[in-house]
């Protein structure tokens, strides 16, 4: 792995928003993919940060200082993720279940769907099942992309699926977030379960039977 991503994995637990910005501008100078550095520095950052606070070494101060820097590098490397794409393979209406206002994780999946040249309707967090029934019978989207980070809402995320499914039966369902598995996935009737943002746009493209 180069050592920027490294870098910049380490700025974002230190919480040294002004490192992650400049390292972030560096991975682009030197031309390294700005997918590569959002995924292998950032989210992994992120990922050590929810480690840190699993074992209470850091609480919520921290994680929200973490994440404003973690933000802000995200900021500079999503301009150039979409930069130039196409936009025509569908349409995904992506959000964060009724209850949970964790974002980053999303924020991230939208991006790299945009990449891959989908459309986004981002419906933002704590999205109940109404506006989710709603935004599929205005948009009409090929899928609905669901997540969510926490065990206490997993019901609303079965709820979604359950009202999504009524409106509207042919609209193909993903879902992922850190408590969310494949075993969980089939058990709520979803077409696709996603690991992290890479499979969201391999599962996209296989939901639509596209050929990357
Ligand atoms: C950062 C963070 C916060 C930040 C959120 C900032 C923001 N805007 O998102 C703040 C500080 C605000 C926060 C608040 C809270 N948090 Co918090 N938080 C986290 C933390 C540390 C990291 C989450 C994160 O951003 N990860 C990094 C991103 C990149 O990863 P990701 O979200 O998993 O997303 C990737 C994949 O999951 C996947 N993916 C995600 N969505 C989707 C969707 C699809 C369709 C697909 C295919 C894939 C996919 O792709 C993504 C990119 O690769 C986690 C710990 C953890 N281990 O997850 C706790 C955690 C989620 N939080 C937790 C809790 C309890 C809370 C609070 C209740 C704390 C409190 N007492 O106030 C509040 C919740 C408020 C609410 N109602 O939502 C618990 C949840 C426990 C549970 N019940 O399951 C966790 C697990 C920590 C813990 N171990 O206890 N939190």
């Amino acid at each position: 792995m180069h050592e920027l991503y490294k870098q910049i994995a380490d700025a974002v637990v230190a919480m040294q928003k002004d490192d992650v910005k400049r390292l972030a501008e560096q991975a682009l100078n030197e031309g390294l993919p700005p997918e590569e550095a959002i995924e292998k520095g950032l989210a992994a950052g992120m990922t050590r940060v929810g480690e840190l606070f699993a074992s209470k070494e850091y609480f919520v101060p921290e994680l929200l200082v973490c994440s404003r820097a973690m933000n802000a590098g995200f900021d500079i490397l999503k301009s150039k993720v979409v930069e130039g794409k196409i936009i025509s393979k569908g349409t995904v209406v992506i959000g964060v279940v009724d209850g949970d206002y964790h974002d980053i994780g999303k924020n991230i999946v939208k991006l790299m769907l945009e990449a891959a040249g989908f459309r986004l309707v981002d419906l933002g967090r704590n999205v109940t099942a109404q506006k989710f029934t709603s935004a599929v019978i205005t948009e009409k989207p090929d899928i609905a992309a669901l997540s969510t980070l926490m065990t206490t809402t997993m019901d609303s995320m079965a709820d979604i699926v359950l009202a999504l499914q009524r409106e509207n039966s042919d609209v193909k369902i993903m879902v992922g977030g850190a408590p969310v598995n494949e075993d969980f996935a089939k058990s709520i009737d979803a077409h696709f379960y996603g690991d992290n943002a890479r499979e969201a746009v391999i599962g996209a493209h296989e939901l639509l039977g596209i050929t990357i």
